[in-house]
């Protein structure tokens, strides 16, 4: 059967998260900017809408030099907020992973995925499902994205940043090579600037220059390993399994008190901040947990932990909250004063499988 895998990355994620939560933001240049903090405007663009890329506004520019590009306009300069962004993506890639059985998230906004199995090596199915993803999370969180279908996850990934944004690229296994051919090389993923300069030294441009080029020659200049993935990449060529991870086993959070306290009440109003977000992610990703454990950490550092185990899997914050304080409480009474508290549910099991589960069943 023909492999089928397929590549998703979300369209100037950071900015089109700020668009979602600040319709006002469609209209005018969005800058996302990462402050140092040192002057006003010292820091760099973590990245922008395309709106402010038509003014040449890139990731990793200084936001001064972003300010002089975009005088005149009403552009809009917002900073990053990490934690908002991960929710996105988790809740995005938990998406993923009810829809696909393979899913290797490569980075905070993409993903591959295997196709294999659900289109039986068919790319027309592999079209039709990807668009429908495409409109899934266009309806559940109101992001654009670009995605690329090919034979692997090299050509996948080129494809998905072939056309952006609100792409879908389909490259069939017997058109890899004459999509592959006109691109330069540094669209192969793993080319950074070194090694690009060090081809076009070598007369080496586009990926047709790279694949023709005699491989022997190509090792001599470049090194055995990188000559050998580079002519299969640049061939079409990946054999590359996608990294599958384990499941979400267990999720914590940990937090160094104001001050050494040995008040259980006290103790647990600096911990909600933490607890709420774990919550948060436990629900972005649907998932149940059986045990909750605390663990203090004494003055003198030595570390202490406590733990319940629930009869049935839950997400409730209630259930968490009350378990947490029953927890803190007992520990507290046999310690003393504490340093650092932290929190971690464990046992976990994903709701909505287990949903489908029962029905199947039931
Ligand atoms: N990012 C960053 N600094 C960089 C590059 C990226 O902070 N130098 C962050 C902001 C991006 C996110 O990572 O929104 C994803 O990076 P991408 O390279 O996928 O770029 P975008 O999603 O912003 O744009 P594109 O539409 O080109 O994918
Ligand atoms: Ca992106
Ligand atoms: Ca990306």
């Amino acid at each position: 059967m023909l492999r089928v895998i397929g590549h998703l990355d979300l369209d100037y994620f950071f900015a089109q998260i700020e668009e979602v939560e600040n319709p006002s933001l469609k209209s005018l240049p969005t800058v996302v900017c990462v402050y140092s903090g040192r002057t006003e405007d010292s820091g760099v663009v973590s990245t922008a809408n395309y709106k402010a890329r038509e003014f040449g506004v890139r990731s990793g520019i200084p936001i001064s030099l972003a300010k002089r590009r975009l005088k005149g306009t009403e552009a809009v300069y917002v900073p990053v907020d990490q934690p908002k962004y991960a929710a996105y993506s988790d809740r995005i890639m938990g998406l993923m992973r009810r829809e696909f059985d393979e899913v290797e998230q490569s980075g905070i906004d993409e993903a591959f995925f295997n196709l294999t199995s659900r289109t039986q090596g068919d790319y027309a199915k592999a079209a039709a499902l990807t668009s429908q993803i495409k409109g899934q999370i266009l309806k559940v969180e109101g992001l654009t994205c670009s995605i690329g279908v090919g034979p692997n996850k090299v050509v996948s990934k080129i494809a998905s940043d072939s056309k952006k944004p609100d792409g879908l690229t389909v490259v069939e296994p017997t058109r890899a090579r004459s999509f592959l051919f006109p691109l330069p090389v540094d669209k192969i993923p793993g080319v950074g600037p070194k090694t690009s300069k060090i081809l076009r030294e070598n007369g080496i441009q586009s990926i047709q220059s790279l694949a023709v080029f005699p491989s022997q020659k190509l090792e001599d200049i470049i090194g055995k390993k990188l000559a050998v993935y580079l002519h299969k990449a640049a061939n079409g060529q990946d054999d590359e399994p996608l990294a599958i991870e384990t499941e979400t086993s267990q999720l914590s959070r940990i937090i160094t008190l104001k001050a050494d306290s040995g008040n259980p009440t006290e103790i647990l109003s600096q911990l909600a901040p933490s607890l709420k977000d774990l919550h948060e992610r436990l629900t972005s990703q649907n998932l149940f947990f059986r045990t909750v454990a605390i663990l203090g950490i004494r003055p003198d550092l030595s570390i202490h932990t406590r733990s319940r185990t629930l009869e049935v899997p839950t997400n409730d914050y209630l259930v968490l909250w009350r378990s947490t304080k029953d927890l803190l409480t007992t520990l507290v009474a046999d310690l003393g004063e504490l340093r650092r508290a932290g929190i971690r549910v464990s046992d976990m099991m994903d709701a909505l499988k287990q949903q489908s589960l029962s029905e199947f069943l039931g």
